[in-house]
């Protein structure tokens, strides 16, 4: 299972595309993006321009659109695996 997957159109249909771990721009889906899915253990940060710049928003789950100030505008992803899950606060855990 990759850790993205990002689709053309909503309601993940269209064409889509694979990313794993790290930064990505995007090719094929430039300016495309409309639905994406986030497999449990990640987010996905998008972002408007190339290299991880421009307004950005992140997931932490399946998204049937990404809205209208990200729709066909997203050129760049950042894939990182989230440090904690359900809702634990991260802080509360710190060995100290
Ligand atoms: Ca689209």
């Amino acid at each position: 299972m990759p850790a993205t997957r990002l689709f053309a159109d909503s309601n993940y249909s269209g064409t889509s595309t694979d990313l794993e771990e790290g930064d990505h721009n995007l090719v094929d889906l430039n300016d495309k993006v409309s639905s994406l899915t986030v497999t449990p253990g990640y987010q996905v940060t998008v972002y408007t321009d190339k290299d991880c710049t421009g307004a950005s928003r992140t997931f932490t789950g399946d998204t049937s659109y990404v809205g209208d100030a990200l729709n066909d505008k997203i050129s760049s992803v950042r894939v990182a695996k989230v440090l904690y899950f359900d809702g634990v606060d991260p802080l509360v855990n710190v060995d100290s």
